[in-house]
């Protein structure tokens, strides 16, 4: 386990809260238990410490159904594949002609934080802000409001150099996040969702459309409660009818028995346009609703009914394309305009080509159903994230360290890295603008997965051996620092102090992230890594500037101070328990999304073109894009299961978010026996796909298109359509045969087979459950290499 000594020591001597003395055994000797509380993504909760070291993880009373993924978070601290001390990449420190196509290759020589921060520092003053990529995306990597990996990374751009080339948009919601702003006047996915006391009280038939509430709310932004769970069977026992428009028959739609509506994956827009022919032509769409709340309707008509392209979108013609039956189209439509219905929106289908049209189309229905502001009717997109559905305390956030501004023109699209690296100069269309690519010299990743979230990896291979540098902050030899030239050792969550609130939606708890142990081996905070750069760069008064001239524990008591809300205790007290909880008002427990709007839709209408819901945008329409107008539209994607591509790639591959994990993290622990199959990433096939290829459950798979080639675990189910098949993201890349061009991956890594093309000209975002692919089952002779994902690289003078 590789705990230092004089880590224990030092622990030992400086820890003074919540002490708790236990006689050890028979010679009398004291041994030291301590409870401290802390909090991540997978949850709030007390880590034991024994003698520095921690022995177990205990849930707090705030997490109303703890996830097992928080006793990971032992397995992961200790880790083999931890960083231990600064290293940089052999060839890249040799300073050899050849060694960009080296990276990913060759072994590390480890060295003094001295030395790599002294080379580091030189390749910084010697590249301008406009060159570097600060890929420090997301924030998934840490809850801290103080150590937040991209905040401090940010932070540290902004303030020495005036920023840095930044992503613009983001993976989760990259297409739905550009529409609908322009059509509700609000992103609509993050936004407060009707209460789960509405929904049970009024809610008739509730629709899954691809949404997999149970999984997607194991996780939070921030820290989950769980409260999610509690309020499930609730819903069954109000009688709800629950339909899943899903290729997959997910856990969420077995826990509520949910008639499946086994829809081809990327056609839900087509199903949508068929229910709105249905309900247009039999008149049974809401036609107040739409002259009252809504605007363009006129000019989306002609588009339905067939006038513009000479295809009216029937049930019938939605038939060819979705493999849904027309009858069950209009017994659907029928269904929801007769009753209360909610439709639960996913994110995944406009993480597809032509997503931008999958939130669009499905608003429009709910308009014409007519229900949205309505209690347990409408339409919500974020019931299946961060405790959706929670009341509101009312309560801001604990506020966090600022980046201060970013100067850069420049940004990359979301999922765009490849693209922009490989094509400087480029110029492209996004959001009704041209913007123009930089050249990119520096990838700096801090509190990233970049391996792991950006589709294509051969494409992102490709391009990272093209730039002079990279540089990784990371806590474990993930396959993004296997990748990089400079390497820094990261401390984890437990080993410094923080500040947090949770849940994203409910917002009514603040937690104490309290230090557990000592940072192992050699790694330093994030922010002490940027602190001590800033330093190198510009000695003490940049130093300060990057620091705020505070120690952590100022910042966090000022973050507290700053918080604001009722039952507040002292500072002291607050850190001592670990948490303050914050009553949420009755009120806020009947909060219905819309009902506002609905009430008075001229005091309260949207922020759109027109204050009311656009079916129809002049401001969409004027981008003139070819493949994004101004109404909702059906648009053959590149590669699903009609595209001629599909003779040779009989299996459209969709890609979920994994169930044990956040995306990549704890890939590296015990929990992954929970569902890997033989070591791999499990790739979801029908038995009737299995029995043509002749693949038994439990096997190792290739599944493979021509962007690459994966090992997978076969898991045969009925829970699945035929004809696609799903692998989550995030496994770790592992490629067998690192020096050839293409190598298979050995571990299931998703995204070697998905592709980069843009979901359009509008949002550029990525397109990853468009994709497919073949599998083969192994030859009888053919070798596997036991898998090494979770090895680290081999590092000279470690
Ligand atoms: N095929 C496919 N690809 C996808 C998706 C999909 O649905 N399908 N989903 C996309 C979406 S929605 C998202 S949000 C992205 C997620 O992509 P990422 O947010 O990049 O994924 P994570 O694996 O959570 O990466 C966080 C990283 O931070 C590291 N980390 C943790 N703590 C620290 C720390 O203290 N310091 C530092 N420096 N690092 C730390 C972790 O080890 C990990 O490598 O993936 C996208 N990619
Ligand atoms: N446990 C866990 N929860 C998470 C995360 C995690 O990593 N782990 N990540 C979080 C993040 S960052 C995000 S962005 C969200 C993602 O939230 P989502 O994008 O909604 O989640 P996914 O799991 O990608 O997909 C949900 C369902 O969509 C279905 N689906 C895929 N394509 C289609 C389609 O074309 N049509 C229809 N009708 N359904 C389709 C899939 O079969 C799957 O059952 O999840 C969050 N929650
Ligand atoms: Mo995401």
């Amino acid at each position: 386990m590789g705990v230092s000594r004089r880590g224990i020591l030092k622990f030992a001597a400086s820890s003074t809260l919540g002490l708790q003395l236990q006689p050890l055994g028979a010679v009398g000797v004291f041994k030291k238990i301590e409870k401290i509380p802390h909090a991540t993504h997978f949850g709030p909760f007390y880590a034991k410490v024994e003698d520095g070291i921690i022995k177990d993880i205990e849930p707090q009373k705030s997490d109303a159904n703890p996830s097992v993924m928080i006793k990971a978070i032992i397995d992961r601290t200790y880790s083999d594949t931890r960083i231990k001390y600064p290293c940089i990449r052999k060839s890249y420190l040799e300073g050899k002609e050849n060694h960009k196509e080296l990276r990913g290759r060759e072994e590390f020589v480890r060295v003094s934080w001295d030395e790599a921060l002294n080379l580091l520092v030189e390749k910084l003053k010697a590249t301008p802000r406009d060159n570097i990529y600060n890929a420090s995306y997301g924030g998934w990597g840490h809850v801290g409001r103080l150590h937040n990996s991209n905040i401090v990374a940010g932070r540290f751009f902004n303030t020495v150099f005036g920023g840095a080339v930044g992503t613009d948009g983001e993976y989760s919601n990259g297409a739905a996040g550009r529409v609908n702003p322009g059509i509700m006047g609000d992103m609509e996915v993050y936004s407060l969702q009707t209460t789960h006391e509405e929904m049970i009280e009024n809610c008739k038939v509730y629709v899954l459309w691809g949404t997999d509430l149970f999984k997607c709310n194991r996780i939070d932004y921030v820290v989950p409660n769980h409260l999610n769970d509690i309020y499930y069977p609730k819903y069954k026992k109000a009688g709800i009818k629950f339909i899943s428009i899903d290729p997959i028959y997910t856990e969420t739609a077995q826990m509520f028995d949910a008639q499946w509506i086994k829809i081809r994956p990327n056609t839900d827009v087509a199903l949508m346009l068929g229910m709105m022919h249905y309900l247009y032509t039999s008149k049974k769409y809401n036609k107040t609703f739409i002259a009252k709340y809504t605007d363009g309707f006129d000019k989306f008509l002609p588009y339905l009914l067939g006038k513009t392209d000479k295809i009216p979108k029937t049930p019938e013609w939605a038939e060819k394309i979705t493999e849904v039956p027309a009858k069950k189209i209009k017994e659907l439509a029928d269904l929801f305009v007769s009753t209360r219905t909610f439709l639960a929106g996913n994110w995944a289908m406009q993480r597809a080509h032509y997503g931008e049209q999958a939130d669009w189309a499905l608003i429009t229905l709910a308009c014409m159903i007519g229900q949205i502001g309505l209690s347990g009717g409408g339409f919500g997109f974020s019931m299946h994230y961060a405790g959706g559905g929670q009341a509101n305390s009312g309560y801001r956030t604990t506020p966090g360290l600022a980046q201060g501004r970013n100067r850069v023109k420049y940004t990359i699209p979301a999922s765009r890295v490849s693209e922009a690296i490989l094509n400087p100069n480029k110029e492209i269309n996004f959001k009704g603008k041209k913007i123009t690519y930089p050249k990119i010299d520096m990838v700096y990743v801090c509190g990233a997965s970049l391996l792991g979230h950006e589709p294509d990896t051969n494409e992102l291979i490709q391009a990272l051996r093209s730039v002079d540098t990279v540089v990784v902050h990371e806590p474990w030899w993930t396959p993004t620092a296997k990748m990089a030239d400079i390497i820094l050792p990261s401390t984890t969550t437990l080993e410094r102090d923080d500040i947090t609130s949770g849940g994203s939606y409910s917002r009514n708890v603040i937690y104490a992230m309290r230090k557990a142990i000592e940072p192992l081996y050699e790694s330093k905070d994030d922010f002490e890594i940027f602190k001590t750069l800033a330093r190198k760069i510009g000695g003490e008064q940049l130093e300060r500037r990057y620091s705020g001239g505070k120690t952590y524990m100022q910042w966090i008591e000022s973050f507290y101070e700053k918080s604001d809300g009722p039952s507040f205790k002292d500072f002291a007290q607050f850190w001592k328990d670990g948490f303050v909880e914050f009553e949420i008002p009755k009120e806020a427990y009947q909060y219905v999304r819309h009902s506002d709007f609905r009430k008075d839709p001229i005091a309260n209408k949207l922020a759109t073109e027109s204050g009311k819901i656009q079916i129809f945008s002049e401001k969409f329409a004027s981008y003139n894009l070819p493949d994004f107008k101004g109404h909702a539209t059906w648009f053959e994607p590149a590669e699903w299961l009609g595209a001629k591509e599909a003779k040779t790639y009989p299996f459209h591959l969709l890609s979920p978010h994994p169930r044990y994990r956040v995306h990549s993290q704890l890939d590296n622990t015990w929990i992954r026996n929970l569902y890997k199959i033989q070591g791999r990433e499990p790739v979801m096939i029908h038995p009737k796909d299995a029995n043509k290829l002749n693949i038994k459950h439990g096997e190792i798979v290739e599944v493979f298109n021509a962007r690459g080639r994966i090992l997978a675990g076969a898991y045969i189910t009925e829970n699945i359509r035929e004809g696609v098949v799903a692998i989550q993201e995030g496994a770790w890349y592992d490629p067998e045969n690192p020096s050839e061009e293409k190598p298979r991956c050995n571990a299931g890594h998703v995204n070697v087979l998905t592709s980069s093309r843009p979901t359009s000209q509008m949002a550029q975002a990525t397109s990853v459950n468009s994709t497919l692919v073949n599998i083969r089952k192994l030859e009888s002779d053919e070798i596997i290499k036991p898998y090494k994902s979770t090895l680290p690289p081999s590092v000279i003078g470690a």
